[in-house]
């Protein structure tokens, strides 16, 4: 899938695709009655397959999440029922935009437990293709983990860290935190890795590629590791980082980032698919994936 970047979200992308007006937030109405029977029919094929293809995947926490959010298959949500829900165990929302945010649009609102989504869907035509994060990735994708207490304190954490990382000039380094945990994050259950990341969790062919294929690397997260990391945004990763718990992302929220960033700065970065002789390697991928790709 491709995804957003820092740059891509504050070049151009304005008021939207079909140049809807916005806030000052950016926030515009859901739109719900909006929603052609075409647009509901996309929904319910994109979650009759993540629903069929999530259990025994996907943590036990994205599948509670998804059974207490009642999220119907035949429709799209509409955010105000969303909201109902989530504010009640979590106390957050979810918000409409017109895609992208600006960098410190998006950090405002998440360091306040607002949960920015798309609300366009994708076209039918182009079910496992996305440039901007749409009311599918945003609501079945993120929502569900929204719901767990660890998951929702790591994304304000997220919010307000961004909004400092942006002022110390080191946003990119702690992009790679949030890219590598709540948009393609794995975490280990029963000793197995098990799906957490949106990114993942919303697409049908990296749920299966994240875990099964032999190409990708699974290595365990250490957290400067990750922030030295480049991702890539077009594609399948090349590697996974899978962490124990998710308490382990309740750490990271404690924790200074200010001195990391200094001592890291100088430090060599790694690329997506590198294996370091320290990692700790679940699986060691074949890179075979990626490899076929760049012979064209
Ligand atoms: N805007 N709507 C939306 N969704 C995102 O995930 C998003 C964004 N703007 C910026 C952004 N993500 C990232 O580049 C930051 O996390 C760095
Ligand atoms: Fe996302």
């Amino acid at each position: 899938m491709q995804y957003p970047t820092a740059t891509s979200a504050k070049h151009g992308l304005a008021a939207g695709a079909a140049g809807t007006p916005h806030r000052a937030d950016w926030t515009i109405d859901q739109g719900w009655k909006n929603y052609t029977p075409a647009e509901h029919a996309t929904w319910k094929t994109l979650f009759q397959r993540q629903a069929k293809l999530l259990p025994g995947r996907a943590c036990d926490e994205f599948v509670a999440g998804m059974k207490r959010l009642a999220i119907d298959a035949d429709q799209i949500p509409d955010f105000l029922q969303l909201s109902d829900i989530l504010g009640k165990h979590t106390g957050w929302r979810v918000v409409a935009v017109p895609g992208l945010v600006p960098d410190e649009v998006f950090f405002e609102h998440l360091a306040h437990r607002r949960f920015p989504a798309g609300h366009f869907i994708r076209r039918a035509d182009q079910l496992d293709y996305l440039q901007e994060p749409d009311v599918f990735h945003d609501v079945f994708g993120h929502v569900p983990m929204l719901l767990n207490p660890t998951i929702a304190d790591f994304i304000q954490a997220y919010g307000q860290g961004g909004l400092r990382a942006q002022k110390l000039g080191h946003l990119k380094r702690l992009a790679r935190v949030y890219w590598y945990t709540v948009e393609f994050g794995l975490l280990l259950q029963k000793g197995e890795p098990r799906i957490y990341g949106a990114g993942i969790a919303s697409s049908a062919s990296e749920s299966v590629f994240s875990l099964e294929d032999a190409s990708p690397n699974r290595i365990r997260f250490q957290l400067e590791r990750v922030m030295r990391t480049n991702y890539r945004i077009d594609d399948f990763q090349e590697t996974y980082f899978v962490i124990d718990d998710l308490e382990k992302l309740l750490e990271f929220t404690q924790i200074d980032f200010g001195p990391i960033y200094q001592r890291i700065a100088p430090l060599p970065e790694y690329e997506p698919g590198d294996v370091l002789a320290e990692d700790q390697v679940i699986t060691r991928g074949t890179g075979a994936y990626h490899k076929a790709k760049r012979k064209g």
